[in-house]
């Protein structure tokens, strides 16, 4: 059967299962384009290739299928750099693919000719030049296999004109990928899994640090059946909130640099960590040197290079996490830690009383109050798609997810301008669900351009921008370490609902805390895009905070309010 290379593309992506695509064209990928049109895709055209790709994210973060996004060569292909690396240091998997100029013209310097393979060979699990016709469905059927297999990530498919342009005999099946050549076997030997279940069985103060990779293993139930057996304790890093119930009574709330005060003290009075599908990142360690010295650590991840690059384990058991633990399970002893959890319990102290939102009205609007409310106003039921900064932390400490994927935010590279893409691409994949972007002032104003785009497709999503005049996360650095010398961060920003009518969408603006639920509700009960401003304290802190680099246990906390009034009111 004779296709075009053009045609090629698409005929790959639909035997992929692939239906909707996220991009924006231009000349080297018009043949492409063109071809298109005969094929069963819906096709969203972004304002801007960072969001086809953060909208590619946010499609595979929400839904766990390979999200897909399309750009031309050139500019179009260098706008997409950042939203690869956002996919690759957070393992997501999307394939990207690229218009390029003519295979002839490759290195002439041609009009908008960029080595995009060679630009993004650091941030792509892998990537392809392709320059022939032929080549195109072995490299996007490949492409997708390395995607989603093993630990997720981007890849990117960088298609010549010509070869899109010229015909060729179409065979699926023999553009099956070829097994890789040589594997090493990494599996855990049975003597591994016995040392594991030694140690677990005899801690006597562990935690299970919950992370991403649970919920890219789909591991959630057994985890969950795990802990409860062995009665331990569980905290989720910022990627692995969702993996674990919050509300469940053996949920500590999250570790790290923003983490709960009484988990990071915890983690350094443990004397066993099971790290499931995380990777110590230095936001969840602060100081390696002095990190969680008491506890023996048992590692299980699916990439062996994780496996003692930031902290020394005992045992490093590689493999998926669910194949993995249920090689754990029968010989997992019912434990009860009730003395170390009723430790846990008294390490919170003071932590109600200090929490914002259980403090006296001040008549002050405080992120925390409007994150809480919109917790509420949910049933903690919404997908919340957050940008970076501040109010990420506050979604993570006032939030509460129940249900893995319902938290989708940028960890690794932590890039502003994520959430309202990322967002499309949640509802694009889910369009049953609520969903919810949280976003900064700042970060918002990044890729706002996609209003146009939710407009365009008439999308239905809540966007809470949590307006506190200021690149607040960076201010208070400043406020910290810095003298209060705020340099570059206070914010001069626009009326952001009458942007959003300027697009066609409802917008809101909010001062009080007593209109916050009203607000949350009107724009719930709206069908159609709302976009809410809520001008918060402009000068509030994320507490606790472990400096960069500081011991885990040297968290800067908030001051104890005097007098303190207990309210009670943890609800
Ligand atoms: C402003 C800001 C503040 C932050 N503060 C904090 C904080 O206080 N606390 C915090 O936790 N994070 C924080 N982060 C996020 C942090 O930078 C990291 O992104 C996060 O800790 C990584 O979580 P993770 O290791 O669970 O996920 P990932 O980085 O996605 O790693 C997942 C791991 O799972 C493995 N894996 C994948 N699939 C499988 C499988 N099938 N089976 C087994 N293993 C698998 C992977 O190989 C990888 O090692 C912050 C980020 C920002 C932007
Ligand atoms: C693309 C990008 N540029 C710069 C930064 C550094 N940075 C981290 S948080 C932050 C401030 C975010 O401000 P805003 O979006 O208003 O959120 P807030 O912290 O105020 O909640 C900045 C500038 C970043 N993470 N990403
Ligand atoms: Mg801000």
């Amino acid at each position: 059967m004779k296709r075009t290379g053009a045609q090629i593309i698409w005929e790959s992506l639909v035997r992929e299962g692939v239906t909707d695509v996220f991009g924006y064209p231009g000349g080297a990928i018009l043949p492409a384009y063109d071809a298109m049109l005969d094929y069963p895709i819906r096709h969203i055209l972004v304002r801007h290739e960072q969001g086809a790709t953060h909208m590619a994210d946010g499609y595979a973060r929400a839904s766990g299928k390979v999200g897909v996004a399309v750009a031309t060569s050139g500019p179009g292909a260098t706008n997409m750099v950042t939203g690869i690396a956002t996919a690759m240091l957070d393992s997501s998997p999307i394939v990207c693919i690229t218009g390029q100029v003519g295979s002839k013209a490759i290195g002439s310097d041609a009009f908008q000719e960029t080595d995009i393979t060679g630009v993004t060979l650091p941030i792509t699990k892998h990537n392809y030049l392709v320059t022939r016709a032929d080549e195109i469905a072995p490299a996007i059927r490949e492409a997708f296999e390395i995607a989603k297999s093993g630990r997720p990530g981007p890849v990117l498919v960088d298609i010549t004109k010509d070869a899109q342009q010229t015909s060729c005999d179409f065979d699926w099946e023999a553009a099956v990928p070829l097994p890789p050549a040589f594997r090493p076997d990494l599996r855990p030997a049975t003597s591994d899994y016995q040392r594991a279940l030694e140690l677990i069985n005899s801690a006597e103060r562990p935690v299970i640090l919950a992370g991403h990779g649970i919920l890219m293993s789909g591991a959630m139930d057994l985890v969950r059946q795990f802990a409860e057996r062995a009665d331990i304790p569980v905290s989720p890093t910022l990627l692995g909130i969702g993996a674990f119930p919050a509300s469940h009574p053996l949920d500590l709330g999250m570790m790290g640099m923003h983490g709960e005060a009484w988990v990071n003290m915890a983690i350094q009075e443990a004397d066993l960590l099971l790290a499931f599908g995380m990777r110590f990142d230095d936001r969840v360690t602060g100081n390696v040197k002095t990190y969680a010295l008491n506890a023996r650590k048992v590692h299980i991840d699916i990439d062996a290079a994780e496996l003692n690059k930031n902290v020394r384990v005992d045992i490093g058991l590689v493999g998926d996490l669910k194949e993995v633990l249920e090689q754990l399970m029968p010989g997992l002893k019912r434990g009860d830690r009730g003395a170390w959890i009723a430790h846990i319990r008294e390490l919170r102290g003071d932590c109600a009383v200090r929490d914002i939102k259980n403090m006296p009205d001040s008549g002050h609007l405080y992120a925390a109050h409007v994150i809480h409310d919109l917790w509420h106003a949910t049933n903690g039921d919404a997908v919340v798609v957050t940008d970076v900064g501040q109010h990420q932390m506050w979604e993570t400490q006032y939030y509460r997810h129940e249900r893995p994927r319902t938290l989708i935010t940028s960890g690794g590279l932590g890039t502003m301008g994520f959430a309202l893409p990322a967002a499309i691409g949640a509802k694009v994949a889910c369009p049953d669900a609520e969903v919810w972007v949280v976003a900064g002032d700042g970060g918002f104003q990044m890729t706002m351009a996609e209003l146009a785009t939710i407009a365009q497709e008439n999308l239905d999503i809540k966007v809470a921008i949590i307006n506190n005049g200021y690149l607040g996360m960076v201010r208070q650095w400043q406020e910290f370490f810095y003298e209060r010398r705020y340099a570059a961060t206070p914010l001069l920003n626009p009326d952001f609902a009458k942007i959003a009518e300027a697009y066609g969408l409802q917008g809101r603006t909010v001062t009080q805390r007593a209109d916050v639920i009203s607000t949350v509700e009107e724009a719930r009960a709206h069908r159609g895009t709302v976009v809410i401003d809520f001008r918060v304290e402009q000068e509030d802190t994320v507490y606790p905070m472990v400096p960069a680099g500081a011991d885990l246990h040297a968290m800067i906390r908030r001051p104890s309010p005097a007098p303190i009034v207990e309210t009670g009111a943890d609800v």
